[in-house]
């Protein structure tokens, strides 16, 4: 390690490069320039994004972690810049995406004397981050950074921000970096107990009609494989949250599809069927378990999660199994006897024919001229072998992406599942590009959503990525107006969209595109929207009034599953 002086805004570069920083999405302004001017002499080291909003950078970062496994990191300057993230980095929190994010902040000495563009960013974080610090001096940097990743990382992921004053960015400083790898009273890992391991194995080894649910945990931990050994070791039928979708390929005949709101028929129905629920990295979220007083009330519960505070904040545990998924399920995996299930396993095709009967069929392969999302998106799916990253915006388009694309890889799916954050899709499709630029990356967005952060044309146009943008365009906030049909008495309340040209707005921007409205059409343009790996914006004109369903009603039992 060199002693000889540097600036904070060197030492923050260094500190970056030390932690295998390869990505920074940013934007620069006042209150961050001197961290610009350094990063001008790193810019063959670290390659960094110049989005078009800092909302954009935040969501990028997710969604090129989300595809990697590694912590997204985002420069933003003071005030605006910094509120700008909020959004972002609140998504980041609910959904366990790690996270750097630092923001420029005016000079120590001017700190609480509202100056230009001072924001108590400290202040406004603090609720949604790990860790929220303010750093003062250049001296501190190297550690601060240092403990931000440590915390970003370990555990349950997480968003941290840092906020440095624009003295720390320039004073001088000795440097030396040293990796954190532990925090007093913080245990981010809580230690496997084998009597616990002893019992959910127990449990599950009595079983005659196990269920597993998996969330995101799965992934977060690497503990596919893991998970795939415990369930046909055991014979568990498998479902899925939204974010734990692509955990497991579609196709495995273990996996009986989603949980939820949208989910599939078959998979909430069991949940209160089952005799023992195994839920692995998820955290029993409201849209999940519909009401909690009729909730699998028949089961045992065991409960797998590296986060404590999650045991039994929704549904009690029976049994709760703390510590890394990928440990902890091999640990159960070890004590488990083979098993068959054949007649329980077999009991979701029933419901599964009835969903495809009623449902799924029409959705697909539509009988009448209009295009439907369920179509689109199984088409592009199709197009694509069932190898491309799905990303999604918020809407209908996320329920119908996470409903029709079939996934044969882990990190297969990005979306904003705990905040619901419209805006998201378009930038997360250019991270999730930019982390596997080999993949191909298909985002679904709404026509309302896509015009929350459409700006991002221009991080594509400047940086030429090759996202495939599929913009459903129903002309409505889909999934509002659903809503408003199915409970407001059809009364469409500032839902309906008058929209530009999609299709211009992507020329402007140098992005190829077609818009199309019959299923010839959809069929020729996707088959050119994926010919090659340039981006591309497929704007296709939906039936306006589509639906997502089934659907369970919020607040009502689980098993309410609406057909129609
Ligand atoms: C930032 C933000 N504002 C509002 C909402 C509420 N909301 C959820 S879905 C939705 C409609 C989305 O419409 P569109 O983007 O056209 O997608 P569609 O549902 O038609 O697929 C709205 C307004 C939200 N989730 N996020």
């Amino acid at each position: 390690m060199s002693q000889s002086q540097i600036s904070g805004s060197q030492a923050l570069m260094r500190a970056f490069l030390a932690e295998g920083v390869e990505t920074i999405f940013g934007y620069p302004g006042g209150a961050i320039m001197p961290v610009y001017d350094a990063l001008y002499d790193f810019h063959d080291k670290m390659r960094h994004i110049l989005v078009r909003h800092e909302q954009g950078a935040v969501h990028a970062a997710q969604g090129y972690s989300r595809v990697t496994g590694k912590t997204g990191v985002v420069i933003a300057t003071s005030g605006p810049g910094a509120t700008n993230v909020i959004t972002g980095v609140a998504d980041a929190m609910i959904d366990s995406t790690p996270m750097v994010v630092v923001c420029g902040q005016v000079v120590a000495s001017l700190l609480a004397t509202d100056a230009f563009q001072e924001t108590d960013v400290v202040g406004i974080t603090q609720p949604i981050t790990k860790w929220s610090y303010q750093i003062r001096s250049a001296a501190e940097i190297p550690w601060a950074v240092a403990r931000a990743f440590y915390i970003a990382r370990e555990g349950r992921p997480g968003p941290v921000v840092l906020d440095l004053t624009k003295n720390a960015q320039i004073e001088l400083m000795n440097f030396h970096y040293e990796p954190c790898t532990f925090i007093r009273s913080f245990i981010p890992t809580p230690p496997i107990d084998e009597q616990v391991v002893s019992d959910a194995a127990a449990l599950i080894n009595q079983a005659k009609k196990p269920f597993a649910l998996v969330g995101q945990g799965v992934i977060l931990g690497n503990a596919e494989n893991e998970l795939l050994a415990m369930l046909e070791k055991a014979q568990i039928p498998a479902a899925w949250t939204l974010l734990g979708l692509s955990a497991m390929p579609t196709d495995h005949p273990l996996n009986k599809g989603m949980l939820g709101m949208h989910g599939n028929y078959g998979c909430n129905i069991k949940t209160n069927e089952c005799d023992v629920l195994i839920a692995i990295g998820m955290r029993f979220d409201d849209r999940v378990t519909s009401k909690l007083a009729t909730y699998a009330k028949q089961a045992k519960i065991i409960h797998f999660d590296i986060d404590i505070a999650e045991i039994n904040k929704n549904v009690k545990a029976d049994v709760a199994v703390l510590g890394n998924s990928k440990e902890t399920i091999a640990a159960v995996t070890k004590q488990l006897q083979p098993a068959r299930h054949d007649e329980w396993i077999s009991s979701f095709d029933s419901y599964a024919k009835i969903e495809y009967d009623e449902v799924i069929k029409e959705e697909i392969d539509p009988s009448t001229p209009d295009i439907k999302m369920g179509e689109v998106i199984s088409k592009v799916s199709e197009a694509t072998g069932h190898k491309a990253i799905c990303v999604t915006d918020v809407g209908q388009n996320q329920m119908m992406g996470a409903r029709y694309f079939r996934f044969s890889q882990t990190r297969s799916m990005v979306t904003s599942g705990g905040l619901g954050t419209m805006g998201f899709g378009l930038p997360a499709a250019i991270g999730a590009k930019i982390g596997a630029p080999h993949r191909t990356v298909c985002l679904f967005c709404g026509d309302g959503g896509i015009q929350m952060t459409i700006q991002e044309l221009g991080t594509i146009l400047q940086e030429n990525i090759g996202v495939k943008i599929i913009v459903l365009n129903n002309h409505f906030l889909g999934m509002v107006r659903q809503w408003q049909e199915m409970f407001f008495d059809e009364r469409y309340s500032f839902t309906n969209m008058k929209n530009p040209d999609f299709v211009a707005v992507a020329k402007a921007y140098g992005i190829n595109g077609k818009c199309v409205s019959t299923h010839e059409e959809l069929d020729h343009a996707i088959a050119e929207m994926v010919s090659n790996d340039d981006a591309y914006l497929l704007e296709v004109r939906i039936e306006p009034k589509g639906m997502v369903l089934p659907m369970v009603p919020a607040g009502a039992d689980i098993t309410d599953v609406r057909l129609k």
